[in-house]
């Protein structure tokens, strides 16, 4: 015990004052709904969601992140507005539609784009005139928070801290973090980026301050040559976030080191080792880390086409087979699953992902309680076509494909077995340690067939 004291007051002080400030039992009740929630939804929208893929009237790309056109195009801020602003015409009670989809498909939480790269601030902000509050005279952000809040959802706020427009944010200085062509055409040089921080932090006090309880902020993004105090100080920023907001789960992005969950550049560069006075959790970003990431919290994001912000040349859809599968494999690794829409100009959301939302939400009617609330089964994959998850004495076998001879082999004791779809109770032949269960000759469910197993 002695030892036990010495080595958590040893740990408390090496993770310094914030992590101190909060012991391992207030951390956990702060997680625990995030924890629980297993699936959010994620939302790229700005100025790049009007133009829609295309410059100048042609196509940019069929694939990539479209969000990125600014930079794809090289263009400097002034032409890029001046082409993307007609564009961009919210049109009323739009975020409406992604609350109700977002609630629809079972998801607890959204996280959505206050601003990205190209710098347009979807809030009413005092601190720039390049946003929703001047060009709009409408404070988009405010919308959708109270519109997430009116479905019950948790409300996240995505922040880049890259900015492709501020005159100030230094991109010579920003090594790794890419830079429109022409945009140090249209600014002072040299840059004080000492000016673009206070920005930067005026704007999240902004957020933080103005619209009730933030449940995450997701900043975005890093590089090893540029991040921490000397890009954003950002030790700084988050004491302020912490502060005003509690209770707010933060990501590790201001940050790109080992300590902070990094081994490296590229966005499958992700760790289990992090301390969390950087943050609450790691972001693999378009992947799915092959055995979990045990020991951290961790969320993988993920676009249904291959761009986060609307691009109408993109077709490239996943299936709802997989999106479904991709739920159920992070949740049996004990991760969350981030699912990006593409909203366009408008604000409407593309019929093939409100298509795939409510095949997700079909299946969530049914499964939910396999997912949420469920921790990494340990035993990791099984034998058959398929996961497990696991809420506490009770498993949950997904089944992806029927075995031929229909038995379906568990690797724990148990001697009951539902069907979570129809209820109906199976036969278990129960072992110490496995047990096997007898499935009927058609699965109810093509894509995962849930067993509930007490
Ligand atoms: O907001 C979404 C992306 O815009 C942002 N994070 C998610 C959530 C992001 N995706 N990737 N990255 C940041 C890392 C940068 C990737 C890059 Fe590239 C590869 C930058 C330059 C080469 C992709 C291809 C983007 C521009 C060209």
């Amino acid at each position: 015990m002695k030892y036990l004291a010495i080595a958590t007051a040893a740990i408390a002080f090496m993770a310094g004052p914030l992590s101190a400030a909060e012991s391992a039992a207030e951390r956990d009740a702060r997680m625990a709904w995030w924890r629980e929630a297993r699936f959010g939804m994620f939302v790229h929208w700005g100025l790049y969601s009007g133009l829609a893929g295309d410059w100048n009237g042609k196509m940019v790309g069929d694939s990539g992140g479209l969000e990125w056109i600014q930079q794809r195009v090289g263009a400097d801020t002034h032409t890029y507005a001046a082409q993307a602003f007609p564009k961009f015409l919210p049109k009323p009670d739009f975020a409406r539609e992604w609350a109700k989809l977002a609630k629809r498909a079972g998801c607890q939480y959204v996280v959505f784009t206050t601003k990205h790269h190209e710098g347009f601030a979807l809030h009413d902000s005092k601190l720039t005139d390049y946003d929703a509050g001047d060009l709009l005279n409408r404070d988009l952000v405010r919308e959708i928070t109270d519109a997430l809040r009116a479905e019950g959802l948790r409300v996240g706020f995505y922040h880049s801290v890259i900015d492709w427009h501020h005159p100030q944010y230094d991109f010579r200085k920003a090594k790794g973090l890419p830079y429109p062509k022409d945009g140090p055409a249209v600014a002072p040089t040299p840059r004080d980026h000492d000016r673009y921080i206070h920005f930067l932090h005026g704007q999240v006090d902004e957020l933080i301050s103005n619209y009730g309880k933030v449940d995450v902020i997701w900043w975005d993004y890093s590089s090893t040559g540029f991040q921490g105090d000397e890009a954003w100080r950002a030790m700084e920023l988050l004491e302020k976030v912490r502060a005003k907001q509690p209770g707010v789960i933060l990501n590790n992005r201001l940050f790109r080191i080992p300590e902070a969950g990094f081994n490296g550049m590229g966005t499958d560069s992700v760790t289990n080792r992090m301390d969390p006075k950087y943050g609450d959790f790691v972001t693999p970003e378009q992947h799915i880390p092959p055995t979990g990431l045990p020991g951290v919290d961790w969320e993988t994001c993920m676009t249904l086409n291959t761009t986060w912000g609307y691009n109408r040349h993109d077709h490239k859809w996943k299936s709802d087979e997989t999106v479904i599968r991709n739920l159920v494999d992070i949740a049996s690794k004990g991760g969350n699953y981030l699912l990006n829409i593409g909203p366009t100009g408008d604000g409407s959301i593309p019929k093939e992902t409100v298509d795939t939302f409510s095949a997700i939400g079909k299946w969530m009617a049914v499964n939910a309680e396999s997912i949420r609330g469920t921790t990494a089964s340990e035993s990791g994959k099984p034998a058959f076509d398929g996961r497990l998850t696991r809420k506490g004495a009770v498993h949950y076998a997904h089944v992806f494909k029927r075995p031929a001879d229909g038995r379906l082999t568990v690797p724990f004791k148990t001697s009951k077995a539902t069907l979570l779809a129809g209820g109906q109770a199976l036969k278990v032949t129960a072992g110490d340690k496995q047990s096997v269960i007898e499935l009927p000759t058609e699965l109810p469910d093509p894509i995962a067939t849930v067993i509930r197993c007490e």
